[in-house]
């Protein structure tokens, strides 16, 4: 049987012990092990599923446990990926990556963490990351006033946001 690009990149996947794999292909959750993984998000010009979204992070939510990584990988140039300094647990990591270069941040502090593209951040290229117990400061992240298109995206992003969490009751 020929090998698929997704056959082939979950096999990618699995050799580097990575939990999110290119392209939004998500790797089920494996709670057998509490070993830290490393999650991917792509910096991309387009939204492989919806080309009329423009300048997005893929996945724009994630969640994630104590202690694992978060790889935020350049495929289309021009993007970066920054902590916002208001959208942090206290005590939280913080990242602050250069245009067009991967970055990488291990989040040992439970919370909520919302973040954006530095010259993409007012057209709505944010994401959020749930690490643990959130609820030290879900609330106060989600209620950050935000500005031009980050307003609409993340009203969105707390829309299946909420659910995640809801569903995880
Ligand atoms: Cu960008």
């Amino acid at each position: 049987m020929p090998q698929t690009r997704r056959t082939h990149l979950k096999m990618l996947g699995a050799s580097l012990g990575l939990s999110t794999l290119p392209s939004g292909l998500m790797a089920s959750d494996d709670t057998t092990t509490d070993a830290p993984k490393t999650h991917v998000v792509e910096m991309l010009n387009k939204h492989p599923e919806d080309s009329k979204q423009r300048n997005v992070f893929v996945p724009d939510i994630l969640r994630a446990k104590p202690g694992d990584t978060i790889r935020f990988v350049t495929v289309d140039k021009g993007h970066n990926s920054a902590s916002a300094a208001n959208m942090l647990p206290e005590g939280g990591q913080t990242w602050d990556g250069k245009i067009s270069k991967d970055v990488e941040v291990t989040l040992t502090t439970e919370g909520a963490y919302g973040y954006y593209c530095t010259p993409h951040r007012s057209l709505g290229m944010v994401g959020l990351i749930l690490v643990g117990d959130v609820s030290g400061n879900y609330d106060a992240v989600k209620a950050v006033r935000q500005r031009g298109k980050a307003k609409t995206v993340y009203a969105d992003i707390f829309t299946r946001a909420d659910a995640l969490l809801a569903a995880e009751a």
